[in-house]
């Protein structure tokens, strides 16, 4: 994935536009996504990439995480 298709990515999971996904915009992406398995599970996984724990993915950590 290009830098700027993670950034438009990331725009489109961020629907508030404050440059940071929490963990309901999380839900309702991975959802979008289509993503399988249990709900619950991938943003669990997801928040796993939460490297400074404020409960936040800023767009660093949410490159991490689909690196
Ligand atoms: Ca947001
Ligand atoms: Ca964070």
């Amino acid at each position: 994935m290009t830098e700027a298709e993670l950034r438009a990515l990331f725009d489109e999971i961020d629907t508030d536009g404050d440059g940071r996904i929490n963990i309901v915009e999380l839900a309702e992406g991975i959802k979008a996504e289509g993503g399988q398995g249990h709900l619950a599970e991938e943003v669990k996984k997801a928040m796993e990439a939460d490297a400074n724990h404020d409960g936040v993915l800023d767009f660093e950590e949410f490159r991490t995480l689909l690196k």
